[in-house]
């Protein structure tokens, strides 16, 4: 197996998962295979390069971060294959290295909205929304997170498991709970896998109905993520799609066999839409769900030209 296959398998099997790890290891699978290729041609080293392209895309179809990280370290102009090679190495390790210095930058800014003494309920598992609360507790504020367990994978332990580690006072729910918990709850944090130009968020499925219960309880529902997290295609209107996974995530292979006829439904993600969402805390800011469409077009730098591109592929 090489980099490139054992990446791919992982990000396909959630081994390797949340939105900008995915990024992250697709970056460097990129870097590794351009590292690999034995050719001198220029075109063969491209076809190869775009192999990996494609391999990798097709691991997960949700998180927007996986397209755009890849586009950023596909990004060369090369006259021989050591040129190519050496433009691949220095897009990923940029792209890691400022998708990192992003998680910490949102950590700063989101930890303004964090006062002593507050309740945060967080969803699934993201990395992003875990730096603002890490952050925060790091400033002396005393908090509290409130984790949804997270059917059907239980990212919500991986949640806990970070906050336990870090000496955060946790509180695990099950994801029925939201709800009844709300009224003990100052601040809802979630992070996102996708972002549309209307600035609707796609996250881990059941984010929407956290959103509801935030909504009713006029509690404010904040979002945490990066500005690769956007999605350039949703400007020229194009749906994000909503991974559907395995049936045997939700019920195991007995039970189905029991109930034969049974069907099982398993989206990983939902819509929540902008007007549920208080604010986007972003690496160049807390910015309203409105100003997606800027993001997109002024610090992504995309436009309908661009969406409509040659490779066709979802970014
Ligand atoms: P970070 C995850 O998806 C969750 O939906 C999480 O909110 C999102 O990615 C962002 O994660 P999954 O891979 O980039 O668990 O903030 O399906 O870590």
């Amino acid at each position: 197996m090489t980099v490139l296959t054992e990446t791919a398998e992982k990000i396909r099997n959630m081994e390797i998962r949340g939105a900008g790890k995915i990024g992250r290891a697709a970056a460097n699978a990129l870097k590794e295979e351009a590292k690999s290729i034995q050719t001198g041609d220029l075109n063969e080293f491209n076809r190869q390069m775009a192999d990996a392209y494609n391999l990798l895309y097709s691991t997960r179809p949700t998180a927007v971060s996986l397209p755009n990280a890849l586009r950023a370290v596909m990004q060369y102009r090369a006259y021989n294959v050591e040129e190519a090679r050496q433009a691949i190495v220095a897009n990923a390790d940029a792209f890691i290295a400022s998708s990192e210095d992003a998680v910490r930058r949102i950590g700063e800014f989101g930890a303004h909205r964090i006062k002593d003494g507050d309740t945060i309920l967080t969803h699934c598992n993201s990395s992003v929304a875990f730096s603002i609360f890490d952050t925060a507790f790091k400033q002396g504020k005393n908090i509290n997170v409130v984790a949804t367990e997270t059917r059907p994978r239980q990212q919500g332990y991986i949640t806990v498991d970070f906050l336990q580690k870090a000496g955060i006072p946790t509180t695990l729910i099950l994801d029925s709970a939201v709800r009844y918990y709300m009224k003990k709850v100052d601040l809802v944090v979630v992070g996102a896998d996708a972002i549309t130009a209307n600035g609707s968020v796609i996250n881990k499925v059941g984010t929407s109905q956290v959103a509801l219960a935030a909504n009713e309880a006029r509690v404010n529902f904040v979002v945490a993520a990066e500005t690769y997290k956007f999605s350039p295609r949703s400007l020229a209107g194009e749906m994000v799609e909503i991974e559907e996974r395995d049936p045997s995530e939700v019920l195991s292979p007995e039970l189905q066999k029991k109930w034969p006829k049974l069907k099982v439904a398993n989206p990983a993600f939902d819509i929540t839409p902008h007007k549920y969402i208080d604010m986007i805390i972003t690496e160049i800011g807390a910015i309203s769900p409105e100003m997606a469409y800027w993001v997109i077009k002024d610090k992504l730098g995309w436009d309908l030209e661009d969406t409509a591109g040659a490779n066709g592929k979802g970014v």
